[in-house]
């Protein structure tokens, strides 16, 4: 009984399989496009190639080391599945992300209790970047959790090759292609190996995830061993974050902000920036004008789990989801992070993450939000 019970599972089985067989042939038939994300067309590789040469002859007249182009070029591929990664980001104005859901899946898993830990077991060299670069320790640390999770995903694509195939593809070719020169000189200047050069589908790299020309104008030797280490070393990993938000701006002594209750029937249009932003413009443009802090204390403004900064502190107010879902009042020190990641979600996510993990408990009444919203 029990052996004809086990033959009728076995032939069961085998029918299941078969049928998933079957399905995952028609899938691959009936998607074509799927199959492309992942293997370039001899078509697209032949163009890669001749893209490459271009690109080697236009770098050495650029000045670049012959030696140093073949040396990172060693190996180079295109990745199909970076150009369908580029294509796909979210947050485009076809779909708008919600705060909410962005903080939620920013703050998932252990990012907060985590950084509490990474926060205190790492409190002296935080510290010695705070003090070498006016960038608060909670703001260097929370950049570090929000890009790699406090080092931990740093990402394994070939770096050279991702860039190479961003730069081929041509939606940022001019970035990209300083980019890939960038690295050319990580390599031929002897930062760091052909091997070690792996990051993001994107081309951000170390636990810091700056560009290749992040690393060659803002890197630091935090540790003073000669050379800046942003894969291993977490001393030079926090002077480097520190110098790069100095550099974008960062106040020292002037806090980000906080969030904020807004007065009833607040006229938004009366506090609207009088100029369009030049850099960083969407999210900049999201920015009221900025007022000294005692001026929005004036028109009944209130901070919420906060203290206000010094009164001619300026700050601006904003509004991430639109009137009446959030508002935030964020210092000059603010508009800094969004020179590290032109976002307001994304900066907005960074000094929640520094007050979560810094302040004493309890946590922020945001950061709680985004946590139920998680799960
Ligand atoms: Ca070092």
């Amino acid at each position: 009984m029990r052996h004809r019970r086990a033959l009728a599972l076995k032939a069961m089985l085998k029918a299941l399989l078969r049928v998933s067989a079957l399905s995952a042939c028609l899938l691959a038939l009936a998607a074509p496009a799927a199959a492309d994300e992942t293997r370039a067309s001899p078509e697209q590789q032949a163009a890669f190639v001749e893209w490459l040469n271009v690109y080697r002859a236009e770098a050495t007249a650029r000045g670049l080391n012959p030696e140093w182009l073949e040396a990172t070029l060693a190996g180079v591929a295109l990745v199909p599945s970076v150009i369908g990664a580029d294509r796909s980001q979210p947050g485009t104005a076809a779909r708008p992300v919600r705060f909410p859901d962005y903080l939620a899946a920013k703050f998932r898993g252990d990012r907060i209790p985590y950084g509490q830990r990474q926060f205190a077991a790492n409190s002296a060299l935080l510290a010695r970047a705070e003090a070498g670069s006016g960038v608060p320790a909670a703001v260097i640390a929370a950049i570090w959790g929000i890009e790699t999770s406090y080092g931990r995903v740093m990402g394994r694509h070939d770096l050279p090759s991702a860039l190479a195939t961003l730069a081929f593809e041509g939606r940022r070719r001019e970035l990209f292609t300083r980019e890939l020169d960038a690295a050319v000189r990580m390599v031929g200047e002897g930062h760091a190996t052909r091997a070690a050069m792996k990051g993001s589908w994107a081309g951000a790299f170390g636990q810091t995830q700056f560009l290749p020309s992040s690393y060659l104008s803002h890197g630091r030797d935090g540790d003073g061993d000669g050379r800046v280490d942003l894969w291993a070393s977490p001393a030079d990993v926090f002077a480097s974050i520190g110098h790069y938000l100095a550099s974008s701006g960062w106040q020292a002594g002037e806090a980000w902000g906080f969030r904020a209750l807004v007065p009833d029937a607040f006229d938004r249009a009366s506090v609207a920036a009088s100029e369009a932003p030049t850099r960083c413009v969407a999210p900049l443009s999201r920015h009221s004008t900025l007022k000294p802090a005692r001026e929005w204390r004036a028109l009944g403004f209130t901070p919420v789990n906060a203290a206000w900064p010094a009164d001619d502190v300026p700050m601006s107010l904003i509004e991430p989801d639109g009137p009446g879902q959030g508002a935030y009042l964020v210092s000059r020190s603010y508009r800094a992070i969004l020179g590290y990641n032109c976002s307001n979600l994304y900066a907005l996510s960074v000094t929640l993450l520094a007050d979560a993990i810094s302040l004493p408990q309890p946590v922020p009444p945001v950061v709680q939000v985004a946590e139920a919203g998680a799960q």
